[in-house]
């Protein structure tokens, strides 16, 4: 396996925020550079996240990716990985999005965290609702800036922080009591057509487990993950393409709903 230069690091980084910025779709860099490792693709998220930072854009949270089988399935890769959120990613609950800048567009339902409190080391499923002030619905908008969308390997999918485009958070609860999240149905709608189902369990068995692979996999990079973070814990089923005028909505079980219509 390769290891990428620091300039070559820099680089892929520049490439993905002008291609993002331009709605041009790139060729994947494995196919360019052949196989590089996932440290090194991680590199180009955090080069990529700084350029950024630099026009303003503030650090909320993360996405967690490929948490479910139906999306590994969908993508074709198998192993949870993670993504930066930043503020000028969300999209108000029930308002529209323009299409008008987005490449490949697809949109697919997830649950979210708020955390009260700054996460360490290792957390256990058990303390998830302790250490939340609230855990909701919300809809991912997906966006790669990969020629297809989906022929890539790990690296570039993490290298293009996980295909990040926006985020709609909806619904949530603030008290956990009674709630039995693998069990909880999720759906998602087009136009109030359910598109998608599953269980909260398609997601590592637990969605509340999400938040603890993020911790640990932020723990394995030095990190700890701020008080008040948002946190996607990755899509419960595979992806839906958005088209103009599309209503999309995401549902959870008792807790409540997130929507967004699509325009030109
Ligand atoms: C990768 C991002 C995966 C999820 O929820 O699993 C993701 C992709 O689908 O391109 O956001
Ligand atoms: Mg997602």
């Amino acid at each position: 396996m390769k290891k990428l230069t620091s300039d070559q690091i820099t680089l892929c980084a520049e490439t993905l925020h002008t291609a993002r910025k331009s709605k041009t779709e790139l060729e994947p860099f494995s196919k360019i550079h052949g196989e590089y490792s996932l440290e090194d693709s991680y590199q180009i998220q955090k080069k990529g996240i700084e350029l950024r930072l630099k026009e303003g854009e503030k650090i909320i949270g993360y996405k967690m990716g490929l948490t479910s089988k139906a999306k590994m399935e969908q993508m074709g890769l198998h192993t949870p990985i993670f993504g930066v959120l930043t503020d000028k990613m969300v999209i108000s609950d029930k308002s529209t999005f323009s299409l008008a800048d987005r490449i490949h567009p697809k949109t697919e339902p997830e649950l979210y965290f708020v955390t009260n409190q700054e996460l360490s080391g290792s957390l256990s499923v058990d303390d998830v609702p302790k250490v939340c002030e609230k855990i909701g619905v919300a809809l991912e908008i997906l966006d790669s800036r990969y020629q297809g969308f989906k022929y890539f390997s790990l690296p570039d999918v993490i290298a293009d922080n996980a295909s990040s485009s926006h985020f709609v958070l909806g619904d949530a609860v603030t008290t956990f009591e009674g709630l039995d999240w693998p069990q909880l149905k999720i759906e998602l709608l087009a136009d109030e057509t359910v598109k998608e189902t599953a269980l909260g369990s398609s997601i590592l068995g637990n969605p509340l487990k999400s938040l603890c692979e993020l911790v640990s996999l932020l723990a394995a990079e030095g990190k700890t993950l701020p008080k008040g973070s948002i946190v996607l814990a990755g899509a419960a089923t595979t992806a839906i393409p958005l088209s103009s005028g599309q209503c999309s909505e995401a549902r959870l079980e008792n807790v409540g709903k997130a929507s967004f219509k699509s325009v030109e």
